[in-house]
């Protein structure tokens, strides 16, 4: 069993490159994970209330509600784009999803979790989140946003709180557990956590200032803060509320796949929420840090946006971007964007060293051999070296370690051209062992890359004869025969 999400992203602009990192990275893991053969459910969506939706409504001349029916459909098209194999696109909007807020609202309530009180303090609307002093930028005598570098606003009024300061002891405990991945961000919490003491969260607006948005089940006149709203996303996407026999089947190996920006949300409100509600933690969150463009986080707000078509269009289809992303991912460095990195990556290793392999490969299997290749022993380093990359892989995938996992293959790859170079078989007259050797690398190595290139990975499938088959036997040289009908040139070179 495999449930993975990613953040709900906020349909106020298209997605960037930002969020296709994450939704990448989730649909490579769930793609992984039904390779294996794992029940594996994929969830990513759209999280459609608050103020800043509301704002952006305004600013256009739109309702709420139009302007997110037609942004969630942007974002699907940009997934289709990218080849997301999500399993359910859920949006905060989904009737399933509002009965899930009022549910847990409820819970809350009943349970004295929740009181009236007044609230004062500042507020950043792109981040729909309350800044203390010790958190919040002072420019010029004035508290800023820490992330947007924006003026915060100033908000007093009467609210309703969700008694966070409760679970102070708990959630210390928690973290120091191996629930967040890696580590590190688990410390920053913590570390955040001993300094200064948890207060209770906000979690409603005045429906007069913030419309958009649930009502409180036990009081109209209040709006269901957002992020209290989004983050209950993951358990209306499971089945929580509505089917009991899914729910019990996913939650139990959910994982969250999130930026480091929203690392606060979805261990201290979430984990205590959770608890709240009497339902399980999440077996992990997932925490990958930011790309960034010329220093800064790239973000609609710094206006160092690297847009998704362009993406496209420079490395020709998915699969060139689906590479790129997994191969810089990183959880804990930070990762500055260049053209000229992306398309090193694009050149090296998907044209020069994957992409014409397949091709030396397929036209030698055409020329010398008319095609047919049946079993023989596959050369002994190479035999060696494809084994050993078959089981790092799947040690690095469950880690959720992509990158590494890309660079091995790559290394295997790398290897194939080297033998080719040496062996010269085209020279040869019995190549066939040869051949079958590098047939044999191409099977293994299409069969590790196809979560994350699965277009090439089927082009290959279909112009090579190859089966579907299970990891566990994949083994090296256990293929009785290959049809070779094509040679195919899968990625053409960038000029830079
Ligand atoms: O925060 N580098 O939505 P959001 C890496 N709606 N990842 C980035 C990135 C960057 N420069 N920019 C964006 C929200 N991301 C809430 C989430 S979940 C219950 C609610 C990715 O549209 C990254 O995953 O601001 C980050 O956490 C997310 O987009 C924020 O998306």
């Amino acid at each position: 069993m495999f449930y993975v999400t990613t953040p709900i992203y906020y349909p106020n602009a298209p997605p960037h490159i930002g969020h296709a990192y994450t939704t990448v990275f989730a649909d490579v893991m769930a793609r992984y994970h039904r390779l294996i053969g794992d029940d594996t459910f994929f969830l990513t969506g759209t999280d459609e209330h608050g103020l800043k939706l509301q704002k952006v409504a305004e600013k256009i001349g739109k309702r709420p509600k139009e302007l997110v029916d037609e942004m969630s459909d942007v974002y699907k098209r940009y997934w289709t784009m990218l080849d997301i194999s999500y399993d359910r696109f859920i949006r905060t909007t989904d009737t399933d999803h509002e009965r899930v807020v009022k549910k847990a609202l409820e819970i809350l309530y009943n349970k004295n979790l929740i009181y009236k009180a007044k609230y004062s303090g500042y507020y950043c609307v792109d981040c729909e989140k309350f800044y203390s002093p010790e958190e919040y930028e002072v420019i010029d005598g004035k508290p800023y946003c820490p992330i947007h570098k924006k003026p915060l606003e100033w908000i007093e009024e009467d609210t309703y709180y969700f008694k966070l300061s409760d679970f102070d002891g708990y959630l210390k405990e928690i973290l120091k557990s191996y629930i967040v991945y890696p580590q590190i961000y688990a410390k920053e919490i913590l570390g955040k956590l001993m300094k200064e003491s948890l207060r209770d969260v906000s979690i409603a607006r005045p429906a007069e200032r913030v419309s958009w948005g649930i009502p409180l089940p036990f009081d109209q006149k209040y709006t269901t803060y957002v992020w209290f709203d989004a983050l209950l996303n993951y358990v209306t996407g499971a089945g929580w509320n509505s089917d009991e026999k899914k729910f019990k089947k996913y939650w139990s190996s959910v994982y969250h796949i999130i930026g480091k920006d929203i690392l606060w949300f979805h261990t201290v409100i979430w984990f205590a929420m959770l608890k709240a509600m009497e339902i399980p933690l999440p077996k992990k969150v997932i925490v990958h840090s930011y790309l960034i463009n010329r220093g800064l986080k790239i973000g609609k707000s710094s206006g160092n946006v690297v847009a998704i078509e362009d993406l496209l269009d420079r490395y020709q289809d998915s699969d060139g971007v689906r590479y790129i992303l997994m191969r810089v991912l990183n959880l804990s460095k930070d990762i500055d964007v260049s053209t000229e990195l992306f398309d090193s990556i694009y050149n090296s290793e998907l044209a020069d060293t994957f992409g014409n392999l397949i091709r030396r490969v397929g036209i030698l299997a055409i020329k010398k051999l008319g095609g047919d290749i049946t079993q023989r022993r596959v050369n002994n380093r190479l035999l060696d070296m494809a084994d050993k990359t078959i089981e790092s892989y799947e040690r690095l995938m469950n880690d959720f370690n992509v990158s590494l996992a890309l660079e091995l293959i790559m290394g295997l790859l790398r290897e194939a051209n080297a033998f080719i170079n040496k062996e010269r078989p085209w020279e040869k007259n019995d190549p066939s062992k040869d051949i079958y050797s590098l047939l044999e690398i191409v099977r293994v190595a299409t069969f590790l890359l196809t979560p994350v290139i699965p277009k090439a990975s089927q082009k290959i499938t279909r112009a090579f004869g190859l089966k579907n088959q299970h990891i566990n036997d994949l083994s090296v040289g256990s293929e009785d025969k290959f049809s070779v009908n094509d040679a195919p040139i899968l990625f053409k070179k960038i000029k830079t």
